[in-house]
């Protein structure tokens, strides 16, 4: 999920048509997509068509391997070889660099992390029926079917700009851009329900409608027009990723030229020019030969891995090179019914750019998107709204560092 072109105002036609082309309503000025008689809780954004969309494509939920009997918030041993500390600069930088992703561990501590999610469940509460600790209660909650939750109450409410404006978060992007003067982007905020504590059970229609779908593979950067570094994007999970779950996959060493070359090729650059920054990988892609052609002179960087799921500790930061094939990824689930209730996700894609990047006319409709509670996609210097109109949405007060990140 991300951008195509700034909003400044010359752009917007072009930033409906990408919204109509993801199955996002699109606001039209003056003409509020959604129905004034709705409650502030309708939050659902995605149009009618791609609802339909989704309950059909519930057909490819049944494949999901079979759940686990317990939950374990346990993420592999293997992730250790991925998740550094923030202090360990030169390692994760590194790693970030030759892999096209990294894990800084604790990015927020656990009291952050537990006030965070307070704070996003005080504004779902506010936005939807659901209350957090009643399960029965969250089968009227119209949540999108990949888990974006768009509205301007929650996407510019206390508990995201507690995340954005956390100072570790921002000085790993400081350290990775070479200057303090950051702008954040405003995005959506990831939540998936436990869809395997459906009220009715793990096999009913209820879960299979609480399972997530993903858009599946993609970059947010068009590897056509932009083959080159742009942007570093990041996302703070505040529960545990892991193969119960599922969370953020990624596709290491997809983001280096050779992998990006053979990636081109099987788009191919006629489809790549009329797309935007978003550009869904071939479903089979990753699964076949083509990503790993060898010629007589390739070197060993044209061979892209397989898509790993990304597992993280609530709290830590993941960051990846916004060439980086990724996607979300469903896990496995479970079938215990043990326990008070939990989401299965929760989580705040974030990313810091340099001010300068941002014209004046960006930084300016950047200050009017939080002021009238919009969502953008990921580059805060070339953002995109990705909501319709916020019913209710007051503006909270922003404090100074707050504000000096629009
Ligand atoms: O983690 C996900 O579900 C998708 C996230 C994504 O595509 C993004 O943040 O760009």
């Amino acid at each position: 999920m991300d951008g195509q072109q700034p909003v400044d105002g010359r752009h917007l036609d072009t930033q409906q048509a990408l919204q109509t082309a993801l199955g996002i309503e699109s606001e039209v000025p003056g003409q509020p997509c959604m129905d004034a008689a709705r409650p502030l809780w309708f939050e659902s954004t995605v149009s009618t068509q791609n609802q339909q969309t989704n309950t059909n494509d519930e057909q490819t939920l049944v494949a999901l391997p079979a759940p686990e009997t317990s939950v374990s918030t346990q993420i592999a041993a293997e992730a250790s070889g991925y998740r550094f500390e923030m202090a360990d600069e030169t390692q994760w930088r590194a790693h970030l660099a030759d892999e096209g992703f990294v894990v800084i561990k604790s990015s927020a501590d656990a009291e952050t992390t537990t006030l965070a999610r307070s704070l996003l469940w005080d504004v779902l509460e506010q936005c939807t029926p659901a209350k957090r600790d009643d399960l029965a209660s969250w089968g009227a909650w119209r949540l999108d079917k990949r888990g974006f939750s768009m509205h301007g109450t929650v996407t510019q409410g206390r508990g995201a700009w507690l995340l954005r404006s956390l100072p570790s978060v921002r000085a790993d992007f400081a350290a990775i851009w070479g200057t303090a003067d950051l702008i954040v982007s405003m995005d959506l905020l990831l939540v998936w329900k436990s869809w395997w504590r459906a009220p009715d059970g793990a096999n009913s229609a209820q879960a299979s409608r609480w399972t997530p779908k993903t858009e599946g593979l993609h970059v947010d950067q068009n590897p056509l027009t932009k083959p080159d570094f742009c942007c570093v994007q990041g996302m703070l999970p505040l529960y545990a990723v892991t193969h119960l779950t599922g969370g953020l996959e990624v596709v290491p060493r997809s983001h280096l030229p050779e992998a990006k070359r053979l990636l081109v090729a099987a788009i191919g650059e006629q489809a790549l020019r009329g797309l935007g920054d978003f550009c869904r990988v071939p479903p089979a892609y990753y699964h076949n030969e083509q990503c790993t052609e060898t010629s007589g002179n390739s070197s060993p960087t044209a061979d892209a891995g397989a898509p790993m799921l990304v597992e993280a500790e609530p709290g830590d930061l993941i960051l990846w090179d916004s060439r980086t094939v990724h996607g979300g990824r469903v896990g496995r689930g479970c079938v215990t019914n043990e326990g008070a209730a939990e989401l299965a996700r929760l989580s705040l894609p974030v990313c810091f750019t340099p001010r300068t990047l941002a014209s004046a006319d960006v930084l300016a409709a950047r200050r009017a998107m939080f002021a009238e509670g919009k969502t953008t996609n990921h580059w805060p210097h070339a953002p995109r709204v990705q909501n319709q109109v916020s019913l209710g949405y007051a503006p909270i007060d922003l404090r100074p560092d707050e504000e000096a990140l629009l």
